[in-house]
């Protein structure tokens, strides 16, 4: 078989055209290695990852703890289906219930299988527990949520290109609008309403950070309407926004955690949803599940994601670095450059807003620019930039992150 030619990035961009469903547009750069907040393109230009893999690589590319559990695992067991036991899946069971505080936990592969999950339990506890008439359970979603491509996940969605030309939806969601508590007090007056589902940073949204007692005061109304909420922090969650999840920040455990992307440090498709007993154990045997879920290589590796996270400080280093960039976006971008309107976000997920309509090409070609000079971000709706580095990143290459990111924006000029 002949040694697969070394092709150039305009090769490998031409192959993908030629044989791929066109169902993304990513930034013309094509990567061929990456390690730690670095990655490298095939003509062997060096850049800084400030995407991470939208949050799935917050303990850095090709982790060596990770690596190391993987590979162990990969030559041992991969895969038993949950036909049998495995000599893994207990261990991580109990390991991950306790890292975040849960009774139990039910693994899947893909965050939004991880949401799919998260609405089933809802669903079967409207029935089982909540004593919701069958099949009248309603769960309640926000405007401008991102939980993924199945059909029930676009169902919730109020993005158009999420949505079009994909009905029929789902049955038995109402949309109320982000951050609006008198909405949610409205909507919760169905007795029929059996969960909130929501992420307590919009990420694809663009960022977008409730007021500080949204949550809180959401979480409470649901308690007090017997209405599971449900938080999905599959981008928010894992140390991203300055603690273990984003709902730390406010004092409160979701009913349903959903996690997914860093859970696995970028190395296997890992989610799960986490529950208490009540919840979780209304699902029976034979009534969800998955292939892959739970396999013994996705857990060997998730534990590692989670060691990282535990033993490398991730969350208390977003919550400092973070304060670092937004405090020198603010100074040096926003209040200097016309460019930029504002700088939005919590820990390691933040965005700057570009002073332009969404369907302009400025945030786009800022971010060529920002490629050319060595550091990679994508907008988001047209006019967001956002900046998601890995949590691993020392104060001394933000800072030169920043300095790429202000240079970049104050010699560029619009089109
Ligand atoms: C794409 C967006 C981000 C998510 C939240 C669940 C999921 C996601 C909050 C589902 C996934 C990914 C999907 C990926 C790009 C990325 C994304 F731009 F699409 F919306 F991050 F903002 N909950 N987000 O953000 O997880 O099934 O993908 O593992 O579809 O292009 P998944």
């Amino acid at each position: 078989m002949l040694q697969d030619a070394v092709r150039s990035s305009k090769e490998l961009i031409e192959l993908e055209n030629k044989y791929g469903a066109h169902n993304y547009h990513p930034l013309p750069v094509v990567l061929s290695r990456g390690e730690g907040v670095h990655v490298w393109d095939v003509e062997g230009k060096k850049y800084y990852d400030f995407l991470s893999a939208y949050s799935a690589l917050n303990q850095g590319h090709c982790h060596p703890h990770i690596l190391e559990a993987m590979t162990k695992q990969a030559e041992t067991l991969t895969l038993t289906s949950r036909a049998f036991y495995n000599d893994v899946l207990g261990p991580y069971e109990k390991f991950a219930t306790e890292f975040f505080g849960y009774d139990r936990i039910l693994p899947m592969n893909s965050g939004v299988e991880g949401g799919e999950t998260a609405v089933k339990l809802c669903r079967k506890w409207a029935y089982k527990v909540k004593g919701v008439p069958r099949y009248k359970a309603k769960i309640l979603f926000v405007t401008g949520n991102f939980w993924g491509r199945t059909l029930a996940a676009i169902s919730s969605s109020t993005d158009p290109s999420s949505t079009g030309d994909y009905g029929p939806y789902m049955p038995g969601y109402e949309i109320i609008p982000y951050n609006d508590l008198d909405a949610l007090e409205r909507a919760l007056e169905d007795p029929n309403v059996a969960g909130f589902m929501v992420e307590p940073i919009q990420g694809e949204a663009g960022v977008v950070v409730p007021d500080e007692d949204y949550l809180p005061k959401a979480y409470q109304m649901c308690k007090e309407k017997n209405v599971l909420f449900i938080a999905d922090e599959v981008q928010t969650g894992i140390a991203r926004t300055g603690k273990l999840i984003c709902c730390e920040h406010h004092g409160f455990k979701p009913d349903i955690l959903v996690l997914g992307k860093a859970l696995s440090g970028g190395f296997f498709p890992v989610s799960a949803a986490l529950a208490s007993d009540e919840v979780m154990l209304t699902i029976r045997p034979g009534e969800h599940g998955s292939t892959f879920g739970g396999n013994p290589l996705a857990c060997a590796i998730a534990k590692a994601s989670l060691e990282v996270v535990r033993d490398e400080n991730l969350s208390e280093n977003a919550a400092k670095l973070g304060e670092v960039f937004r405090d020198r976006m603010q100074k040096n971008v926003v209040e200097k450059s016309e460019l930029v309107s504002l700088v939005r976000g919590k820990g390691m997920l933040n965005a700057i807003v570009i002073n332009d309509t969404p369907d302009s090409p400025t945030a786009w070609n800022l971010c060529l620019k920002m490629a050319e000079n060595g550091l990679l971000a994508k907008p988001t709706h047209g006019n967001i930039i956002r900046f998601a580095p890995p949590l691993i990143m020392t104060e001394e290459q933000l800072h030169e992150c920043c300095d790429i990111i202000e240079q970049t924006i104050t010699d560029f000029r619009p089109e």
